[in-house]
């Protein structure tokens, strides 16, 4: 299997989940900064033009956080990445949409891509937008904070939701966009700390 990834982007949890796996797999970056997941050779692998996405072995592309990280689960079942009860899986499902698609696709969209949500506005416009990410980055936070009190990882065990939760963490922690409140960055301490995490981090340049 191969991941296409950027160096911090959202690629890095599942590049955290590629290594609790343990299974040996391929890495190619792709430069957002000098716009390469619009050429030609990306958007052949996908016409979305995001990371994450994966090579398959047997050639097939998969796209999306959720299905990316679902199916590395369901294929490695000893890993143990998602409760085997089906509501509990679905407790793991529900928290990672909330992350992905709420956090991040609406929060943190709008503090770094403001402009893709009010196009042509001048950078006044531009700041409330950035303003508002901010707010709704900051809101999810808070209530996965209510969330994680008394537990160790989202759902208890560990999970793939722990490594959504990972990447937007890294985002307001390494990237210094807001302060995590204090159950969300004693996770983030506790997913530092473990193995598959320093070494994903290392193999993006991060530390
Ligand atoms: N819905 C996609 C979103 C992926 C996404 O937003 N990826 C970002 C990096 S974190 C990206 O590739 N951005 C490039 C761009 O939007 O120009 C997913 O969950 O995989």
């Amino acid at each position: 299997m191969k991941l296409y990834f950027a160096p911090g982007a959202c690629s890095l949890g599942i590049h955290v989940i590629f290594e609790e796996i343990g299974t040996p797999y391929e890495m190619q970056a792709v430069n957002l900064r000098a716009g390469d997941h619009f050429k030609p050779e990306f958007l052949a692998i996908n016409p979305k033009a995001k990371v994450p996405a994966i090579l398959l072995d047997h050639g097939e592309i998969l796209t999306e956080w959720l299905a990316i990280a679902g199916y590395l689960a369901a294929t490695n079942p000893q890993a143990q990445l998602v409760p085997a009860d089906p509501l509990a899986a679905a407790r793991v499902t529900e928290v990672m949409a909330y992350i992905n698609s709420f956090m991040h696709g609406q929060g943190f969209a709008r503090m770094f891509r403001p402009e893709r949500f009010a196009p042509e506005a001048d950078e006044a416009m531009l700041n409330k937008v950035r303003a508002e990410g901010l707010r709704l980055f900051s809101e999810g936070f808070a209530l996965i904070d209510q969330a994680l009190a008394g537990r160790d990882y989202l759902l208890g065990d560990f999970s793939i939701a722990d490594a959504a939760l990972f990447y937007v963490s890294y985002w307001a922690e390494g990237r210094k966009t807001c302060a995590l409140p204090p159950h969300v960055a004693a996770h983030y301490q506790r997913m530092l700390a473990r193995p598959a995490v320093q070494r994903a981090m290392a193999a993006e340049g991060l530390v």
